[in-house]
């Protein structure tokens, strides 16, 4: 068994029950052991789309990385993720984060996600469910890179972590 960890995001429809239905699924990979708050937060990457809701989530999974990327892909896919302009909205955006203390670079397959040290709307949820957990490239641990980020898009925290407590598995 192996701890993952994984970003949730939304902007289209129902945000708060795609990523709730989400979790749902993802429980069903292996045990769900965190999920963090619900942040609102300000689209990066492309301006002119509606606000997002941010989360993350800890995952213990018998899985190897690339079943489980595959997995969630899976359930973007059966929440009418559609893949358009990159950076776009979209109804359900499934990101693996970590996986494990590895480092992999594969075509198609890269743990840690290149780009959440640079991102306040990854490590702010991020940090409520692995704060200690150290980046095995860069060396520092997730709340060490979340003090020292210059990103500066409003996160705002919209509910506690309870929003999510009926999907955490023991
Ligand atoms: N995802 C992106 C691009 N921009 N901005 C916010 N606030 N939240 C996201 O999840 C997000 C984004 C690409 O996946
Ligand atoms: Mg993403
Ligand atoms: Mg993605």
């Amino acid at each position: 068994m192996i701890e993952a960890c994984i970003a949730l995001g939304s902007n289209l429809g129902n945000r708060r029950a795609h990523l709730r239905a989400a979790l749902r699924e993802m429980a069903r990979l292996g045990r769900l052991r965190a999920v963090s708050p619900l942040f609102e937060t300000e689209p990066v990457g492309m301006a002119e789309q509606p606000p997002f809701l941010n989360a993350a989530a800890r995952l213990e999974t018998g899985l190897g990385a690339r079943e489980l990327l595959g997995a969630l892909l899976d359930i973007e896919a059966r929440h009418g993720r559609e893949r358009g302009e990159k950076n776009g909205p979209r109804t359900l955006d499934l990101d693996l984060l970590f996986y494990g203390g590895q480092a992999l670079c594969e075509p198609g397959l890269e743990v840690p996600h290149p780009r959440l040290h640079e991102r306040r709307f990854v490590l702010a949820p991020l940090a409520a469910v692995a704060p200690g957990w150290r980046h095995p490239v860069l060396g520092r641990t997730v709340q060490e890179l979340l003090e020292s980020l210059a990103d500066a898009a409003d996160v705002v925290e919209v509910e506690g972590a309870d929003w999510a407590a009926d999907r955490i598995n023991p």
